[in-house]
Formats: C-alpha cells, structure tokens, sequence
C-alpha cells in the first residue's frame, strides 16, 4: 500500500477526552472514529488489525474442534422469553420494534439462539459433542461506555457454544476452550491469566475471566504471580485427550476476580508471591449446564433411550477489546509497538527524500520485492518531511521500518528498524530484503 493512496487519518494530538494510552493512540494513528457514544467506525488501519486478531482466535477455535457459522445480530424477543432472560437483562438490552410491531433486540449474546438452532436438528447423544462458533457484532447500552474499544456499546465477540450429554463431557467441552484460549492469547504477545470469576447475567456456577494484567484494567485481581509467567501449551495438545492436568496446573494455584476473591486463601500464599493488581478481561468461560436447554427443550436421546437435556457452555473472546489490551502492553512514548502476529503491516518504507531519483528508485525496488514475496508493506511515498515521517512510522507502530536516505543509497546501503528494540542496521538493500522475507539475498 502507498501511502499518498491510502487512508490513514493521522492526529498530532489526542483529544482530550482519551484518558487511557490505547484509546488516545488509538485515535491518533487513525485506527478508530467514534461515531456515537461507544460506537465506533474502523478505519483502514485499525481493521486490518481487527481481522488479524479475528483470524488468529478463528484458526484456535477451529485446532480445538469448534465449527464456525454465522447467527445474525437482530433477534426475536420471543426468543429471549423462553429462556426467561427477556426481563432480566434491563437496561443493557437494545430493544427495538419492527413494521409489524413485532418486538426485536440487538444481540448482547446468543445461548438462546444458538439452543434454537441446535434443537431445531439435534435429537441423539451420538451427534455430541457439539462446538458451535461465531465472530459477531455484539450490542450492549453499557452505563458507562468508556477507554474507547474497551468498553464500548457496539463491539465484536467471538462466541462459542458447547452441547454435550453429560457434565463429564461438558467439562472436557470447558477444558478444551480453556487451554485453546491459552494458546490464542499467548499468540497475540499477551500473558493472560485465567481466574475464577463471577458468571453474572450468563449463568452456571463454574467459569473463568482471562485476564490481562494493566494499570488501566477495569477489573481488580488476585493471584499467584507464577500463574502470569507460565507458557501457553501449544499447539500440539490432544485435543481430545485428558486435558484435565493442563487446566489443573493453572487452577491449583490461587486467582481470582475481586467477586470470587477470597481474602483467607489469598493470604495463605507466601507474600513475595501474592499479587494484588488490575486487569483487563480479555476473555470469559462458561459452564451453566442446563441453564437453557431445560426451558428451551434443547433435549436428545441418551444411549438409554430416555431423553435429556443437553449439557451447555459458553465462551467469549472480547475481539475490538483486544486491540485496546494489545496495545496496553505494548507501547511507548513514540506510539503502538504491534506483535508481529497482528501487525496491520509487517513493514514501512520511509523514502527520506521523495523526489530524489535515487531514493525513489531504491524505495520502489523495496516496495515491489516485498509485495512479490507476500509480505504487507506500507511505502511511505508522501512528500512529507523525514522526522514526520518517522514520528507517523513509530506511532502506527509497524515492526519493521525500511529507512532509505540519499546518503545510504549514495553507499548502496539502507537503514532496517526494529520498531520494538530501536535496534538499526545498515545493509544493501537486498540483504534487508532477505532478512525480512525470511530468505537469503540472491
Ligand atoms: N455469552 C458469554 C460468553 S460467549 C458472554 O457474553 N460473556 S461476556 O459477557 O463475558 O463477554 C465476553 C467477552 O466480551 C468479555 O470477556 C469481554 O472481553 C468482551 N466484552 C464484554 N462486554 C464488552 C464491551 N462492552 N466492550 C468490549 N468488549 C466487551
């Protein structure tokens, strides 16, 4: 992509009513717009990286056996009254009326929906277990929307739904999302602890929040700081093998949220251990198991031929929230500094004198050898000046930036950025080609 033809709307200054780092940078690197309160529009750059994060959470969800669909974001609100959540919900719930006058409501979640359409088809144990998933537009009238992306009214969740016949099988459903949520965090640069959490407006009495660690986190935690160290396990587990230890490993030491925290077992952990801090819930699991299959008949035939209803969980991933936790940990006074895996470019072209023949030539040679080896590249060929330049490459925080000045090209060399470290090498261009395609110079 140039630059001169993109669109990336740029501030020099935050607006004052930003409060937290990510949403001031945020907006200043022309990632989002508010359109209302808690709504925003995703401009060219902050979707990029909306879809990889949405890439990455769907390619974990798939490695653990979940199966993605679509469920639309209007429902009916008879829906919601058989699971008798229709009133209970309040004030979060928009609620709106077709030209029928039949009543509607903008999704907040879908365990009703979902348990529809499972019924509608499912009659036997011998289709279970069942993992059904969805990346969609979610809309809460949160009370208070706030820090841009993190509490916004309008956001996108990813969703899945587990069915099983028994509690044994729900919780190896649970295990499985559990330590997937490991692995997808842990790929996005995050260190995310699960906790033991309140289940609030969902149900069930078994459930973890996924936390990020932040001073700016919404939410007070609690627990073992060796819990925050620990390694994702991987890609290459059994995903339907006994994953009990995994999760095991990770709840036998102390975590939890402030409204499952429990002061006496908190203390009971030696002090050097404890961690008493604020975070961000990036994800929240659930077990309620037949929370709404028993009053929505969800029901199959169990290997005895007496019908029961089926055993439910429900998982949620904070999508357009991530972004705001990514760049919490991680960015400095320059701007956002993007993990590689969710990068809206890998790499940016800074042309220090555009116009010069030199300079444009080295600059387009770099720009099509990269875009010929798939690598996503922003070229920088605006004629502003090289310090804006710069200050525009470190705040939209690509990892790589490819400097080419008249004086390096006079020497046959260009300058290569590490955004993370600051570290700079000066090579010949098709060595820094080389090293950012991941194969040797020619
Ligand atoms: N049905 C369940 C799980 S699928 C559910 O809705 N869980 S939830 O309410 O905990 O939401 C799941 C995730 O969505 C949260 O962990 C959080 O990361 C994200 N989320 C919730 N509310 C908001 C909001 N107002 N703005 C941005 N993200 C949100």
């Amino acid at each position: 992509m140039r630059l001169s033809r993109y669109f990336l709307p740029v501030l020099k200054e935050a607006p004052s009513d930003a409060q937290i780092a990510s949403h001031q940078l945020m907006l200043r690197a022309g990632m989002i717009r508010q359109e209302a309160a808690g709504i925003y529009a995703w401009l060219p750059l902050g979707l990029r990286v909306l879809n990889k994060i949405e890439q990455i959470v769907r390619e974990e969800m798939d490695r653990a056996g979940a199966i993605e669909l679509l469920m639309p974001t209007l429902q009916l609100a008879d829906l919601w009254r058989e699971s008798g959540r229709y009133d209970a919900y309040g004030p979060e719930m928009l609620r709106i009326t077709d030209r029928h006058e039949r009543e509607l409501l903008y999704g907040p979640t879908n365990e009703e929906m979902v348990t529809e359409i499972f019924r509608a088809s499912v009659r036997s144990y011998k289709d279970l277990p069942k993992n059904l998933y969805h990346v969609q537009w979610k809309f809460r009238d949160e009370r208070r929307p706030r820090f841009g992306v993190m509490r916004g009214r309008e956001f996108l969740m990813k969703d899945a739904y587990s069915f099983d016949l028994d509690a044994e099988g729900a919780r190896k459903s649970y295990n499985r999302m559990f330590v997937a949520y490991l692995n997808l965090y842990a790929r996005m640069g995050l260190k995310a602890v699960p906790m033991r959490a309140d289940t609030g407006p969902i149900g069930g009495d078994l459930s973890h929040e996924f936390i990020v660690l932040a001073e700016t986190g919404e939410s007070a935690v609690f627990c073992h700081k060796d819990l925050v160290e620990m390694d994702p396990p991987g890609a290459d587990v059994d995903w339907y093998g006994d994953l009990q230890p995994l999760v095991d490993q990770r709840t036998a030491l102390y975590a939890a949220t402030e409204e499952m925290h429990d002061e006496a077992a908190f203390d009971a952990i030696p002090e050097g251990d404890r961690l008493s801090a604020r975070g961000i819930e990036v994800g929240h699991i659930f077990s309620f198991g037949t929370k709404y299959s028993e009053p929505m008949k969800a029901n199959v035939m169990g290997p005895d031929g007496k019908e029961v209803a089926v055993q439910m969980g429900s998982y949620g991933v904070g999508v357009s929230r991530l972004l705001g936790a990514i760049i919490e940990a991680s960015h400095d006074e320059g701007g956002i500094i993007w993990p590689e895996s969710v990068a809206p470019f890998h790499v940016g072209i800074v042309n220090m004198r555009q116009g010069d023949a030199a300079c444009d030539g080295a600059c387009e040679a770099a720009y099509k050898a990269l875009q010929a080896a798939g690598v996503d590249v922003l070229y920088d060929d605006t004629d502003a000046r090289g310090g804006a330049k710069f200050a525009t490459m470190d705040l939209i925080g690509l990892p790589w930036q490819l400097i080419v000045g008249p004086k390096g090209v006079a020497e046959g060399v260009v300058e290569l950025k590490n955004r993370k470290t600051g570290e700079r090498v000066s090579e010949p261009l098709d060595a820094v080609i080389a090293r950012l395609t991941g194969k040797a110079a020619a």
